[in-house]
């Protein structure tokens, strides 16, 4: 039996499995507001508490300095699409085959009828809302949407009350923000026109057009569609004002969620708060431009410290801090070169995007998967801690429901298991396995000692554009995590290991294991 308390009030521990539920509405009127602040390709090594040296984060370190910093902490996949579409509905989405790296002119992947994370909060009687980076489709079919009206299916469909977003990613066509299931600042003169089988007659493209490319280039794909002097992927046509200028993009979001957080003062909230940074192409405002010695994507670091720090004063000015949960993390590990001309490889000046991790985003190696992960709620974690309990962010859903009382309907969230203790620093119990998941649908088991990655059938040991190392083989590898760096490849020395992590691999695939 566990018990939450929060300030003066103990939320009521509940059973054997150790859930706690508020049950009664005294409870439920301690609730915290939830904010997740989620990086795009931030890596394990990119922030100044996790050991990074070239940048500084004032305003990510103060979250880890009155909060609990993770050194075990996982993305489920090591790409944004699959690892949001877990994060948001609590089901591997290597389950489906239709949720990798997605098109900006993708169907919405989750389905209206799914349960998500922002179902579970408003099913507690949270207000819900979206900003930033979306790339988990939108509309009914890909290909098929009109963006000159209402789409037909967004995020409203999927239990946020509000939402300002970006289709997909800031390299892929339409470039400009959705409001709720609405083009934002819509230009009636500029209809726009999306496709990602061919070029609109007349329209530019980074390929035939490089000399209109004033801001960035690519370094490798990203070379159709032209916006705001920087090539994209997909075609598209008009946009006129409604178009997003790249530099500005940070502020635009972080200037909707810190009104959100003013006009929802008053209410209980979950906020869903995905910075386009450190994505490509990254072009961070000019106030950040020659602030760094790594250049843009050091920048780019600075811009997503800026917006966590412009939401925490807006906390403090409104004396909401105390009792608002942020949890801060990525959505897959760090890339250097992702396709721009930005010279990020040449002035990472000795910086360790990951860390001492091996690989990075794409990856099978923990490079594209561990995460920084730091959660941070005054009113209820007292002690700062730094913790190694090994977590995974497929678990927050059930978790976060376990802590608002929500109850999940039967066979939703699937993989999602209760670990609030573990989040809140009150249980260093570490999750029995982690699966991470792969660019390539390789899957990996981690466990405390070891990790075993599956083999398959991809002969690239490195994959070229972006010199990330996959981790493929066609054999199985086993390393020893006491170990940093998945240096030596132990399988043939541990088989009945190998055994075991491929039977509970195998058992999470065919839904035939429950965890404890
Ligand atoms: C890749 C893009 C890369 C990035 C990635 C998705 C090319 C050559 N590369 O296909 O730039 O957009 O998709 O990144 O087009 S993610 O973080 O959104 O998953
Ligand atoms: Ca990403």
């Amino acid at each position: 039996m566990k018990n939450y308390s929060i300030g003066m009030l103990s939320l009521a521990a509940v059973s054997a499995c150790g859930t706690a539920y508020a049950q009664t509405e005294k409870e439920k009127t301690q609730l915290p507001n939830v904010i997740f602040i989620y990086a795009d390709d931030l890596g394990y090594g990119d922030l100044e508490c996790y050991g990074a040296r070239n940048v500084s984060t004032p305003n990510v370190n103060r979250l880890a300095e009155n909060g609990i910093r993770f050194t075990n902490g996982y993305a489920s996949a090591s790409t944004s699409t699959p690892s949001r579409y877990s994060l948001l509905t609590g089901e591997y989405a290597w389950r489906r085959n239709d949720t990798g790296i997605a098109r900006g002119d993708a169907g919405m992947i989750i389905r209206p009828y799914q349960y998500t994370m922002a179902d579970m909060f408003k099913s507690a009687g949270y207000a819900t809302a979206a900003f930033g980076k979306w790339h988990l489709g939108l509309g009914e079919k890909t290909g098929k949407q009109d963006w000159n009206a209402p789409l037909a299916a967004s995020l409203g469909d999927l239990g946020f009350d509000y939402h300002y977003i970006m289709a997909a990613t800031a390299d892929r066509v339409p470039c400009v923000f959705i409001e709720n299931g609405v083009v934002a600042n819509y230009d009636p003169e500029s209809p726009i026109y999306v496709s990602y089988e061919k070029n609109f007659e007349g329209e530019p493209t980074g390929k035939q057009n490089p000399e209109l490319l004033y801001n960035l280039k690519p370094s490798h794909g990203h070379d159709q569609s032209i916006v705001n002097g920087i090539s994209r992927i997909g075609y598209m046509k008009g946009g006129g004002k409604a178009l997003w200028k790249d530099e500005n993009i940070a502020d635009s979001i972080t200037a909707h969620a810190v009104e959100y957080i003013r006009n929802h003062r008053d209410e209980r909230f979950f906020m869903y708060f995905a910075t386009n940074d450190i994505h490509v192409p990254r072009f961070p405002h000019e106030r950040f431009r020659g602030k760094n010695k790594m250049g843009l994507r050091g920048e780019a670091i600075m811009q997503f410290d800026w917006s966590v720090g412009q939401l925490l004063d807006v906390l403090d000015e409104l004396g909401l801090t105390e009792n608002t949960l942020i949890i801060l993390s990525s959505d897959n590990g760090p890339v250097v070169d992702d396709g721009y001309q930005d010279r990020a490889v040449e002035l990472l000046n000795g910086h360790s995007p990951a860390g001492d991790l091996r690989g990075g985003k794409y990856s099978t190696f923990e490079g594209g998967t561990r995460v920084p992960v730091i959660v941070h709620w005054p009113a209820y974690i007292k002690k700062p801690q730094v913790s190694d309990v090994l977590i995974s962010q497929i678990d927050w859903l059930a978790s976060l429901a376990a802590l608002t009382g929500a109850r999940i309907p039967q066979g939703s969230a699937y993989d999602s298991y209760d670990r609030l203790g573990n989040l809140l620093g009150t249980d260093s119990t570490d999750r029995p396995w982690v699966i991470e998941h792969a660019a390539n649908n390789t899957l990996s088991v981690r466990t405390t000692k070891w990790k075993y990655i599956e083999p398959n059938d991809d002969k690239r040991t490195i994959l070229k554009a972006t010199n990330t190392e996959l981790g493929n083989a066609d054999v199985p590898q086993l390393y020893d995590m006491t170990v940093v760096g998945e240096r030596e490849n132990v399988a043939e020395k541990y088989p009945e290991k190998v055994f075991e992590l491929e039977r509970i691999l195998r058992q999470v695939r065919n839904r035939t294991i429950k965890m404890k």
